[in-house]
This record gives structure tokens, sequence and C-alpha cells, in this order.
């Protein structure tokens, strides 16, 4: 299998499906795009079909889009579970991962993930703040139901999906209760985003619009 991804510094929807095929213990190749450069371009044209990353190969298999990968390697890896057993937390670890995918543009488009910086004096506007609570409080709800350590106990497609969320919120300086608090530090933890965070930090390449200055 291949998975082709934008920079790690700055490709949150990269990082999702990568995550959760590391839980999955898949061995996959990565094609690594450098996202708004020329040559990241003309791979994109090569690679995706949907012009944007990330997107797994597997044989004669093209899926574009990270939620549909999430899904293909849920039900490919029979060994671990990626969604939770039971068809009701199933179902509600569907729709978080879902109001994911479809939702919170005012947090995204004002705090871009950047996993190599810490961004000073940061206050997210009104709009931001409605996205920020409502994600708090759905992990909240699940944490307090499951008991944690993940949102549905044991890791699943869902952790993945929240898995940049916890990246910003840790880069804008985010105050969090207690158990969002501890929810974010143990994604921040995890090795695989340790590895993420690594390979963020040695690369090089600036996209300037995902810098937020500082404030002093
Ligand atoms: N809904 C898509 C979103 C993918 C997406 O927007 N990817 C961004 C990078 S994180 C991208 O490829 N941007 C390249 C571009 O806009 O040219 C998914 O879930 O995979």
């Amino acid at each position: 299998m291949k998975l082709v991804i934008g920079n790690k510094n700055y490709s949150s929807w990269s990082l999702r499906p990568w995550l959760l095929m590391h839980h999955a213990q898949l061995v996959f190749e990565e094609v690594n795009i450098s996202l708004f450069t020329e040559e990241g371009a003309s791979l994109i044209e090569q690679w995706c079909p949907a012009k944007r990353v990330p997107v797994l190969h597997d044989g004669p298999l093209v899926l574009w889009d990270s939620l549909a990968i999430c899904e293909y390697i849920a039900d490919k890896v029979t060994r671990i579970a990626l969604w939770p057993e039971r068809a009701d937390e199933r179902a509600r670890a569907r729709a978080i991962s879902a109001e994911m995918h479809a939702g919170f543009a005012d947090m995204r488009g004002e705090m871009p993930m950047n996993c190599r910086r810490v961004v000073n004096g940061f206050t997210p506007s009104l709009e931001a703040q409605i996205d920020i609570n409502r994600i708090v409080q759905l992990f909240e709800d699940a944490l307090q139901q499951s008991g944690g350590p993940w949102l549905f106990g044991h890791y699943t497609v869902a952790d993945a999906m929240y898995a940049p969320v916890a990246a910003r919120f840790h880069t804008y300086n985010i105050k969090l209760p207690v158990l969002s608090q501890v929810y974010v530090d143990r994604t921040l933890d995890d090795a695989p985003m340790k590895d993420w965070y690594a390979a963020a930090r040695a690369e090089t390449a600036v996209i300037s619009k995902a810098e937020i200055p500082d404030v002093e």
C-alpha cells in the first residue's frame, strides 16, 4: 500500500489516515508531496484524482478522502478493532468523525495545523471559540461515557480524526478542562504522533498562509 500525503507540518487531513494505519500496524510506503510548490502540483496531478491529499493506493484501488480511507482500513484490518464494538457507540463514533470531517470551518481556517510552532498570544474569534466549545463538549461526553483513555476506550477512527485538533489546541495554547487536556496530552504523546512530529520538525518548507504571527 502507498499513502500519498502532504507536508507533515501542515497537512492535517494527511495525518488522520497515516495515524490510523500505524495503529492498525500496517506496513505501507509514503509518497510525500510538498504542497503549494511546482513539483508538488505535478505530483498531485500524478497521484491524486481529486487534486487533494491524502490518497491511498492499494493495488488497483485508488482511494481519496481521509474518512473514506479510514473506513477502508477499519474494514480491511479485522484483527484490530478500529471502530467501537457496540453498534450504538459505533454510530456515535461515526457521527463525531463525520462532524469533524464536515465541520469546524472557522477553527480550521483560523488555526491551521502547524506542528513546529507554539503561537504566542493567540485569541480565537467568537466563531472559532464556538467550534472549540463544541469539540470540548464532545470530548468530555465521549471520555466520561467511555472512561478513556481514548474517546471510545480503545483507539478508533474518531481519535485519528481528532488528532489534528489536539495538535491545534497545543499550537494555539487553547485552555481546556482537565479531561480534554489529558486527552490532548495523550494524543500528542502517542508513539506514531511523536514520529509524525519529529518528521514535521525536520521539514523546511514553509506555507506562509499557515503561519499565524505571534502576538507579543
Ligand atoms: N475532504 C478531504 C480534504 C483534503 C484536503 O483538503 N487536503 C489538503 C491538504 S491538508 C490539500 O490537498 N490541499 C492541496 C490543495 O489545496 O492544492 C479529505 O478528507 O481528504
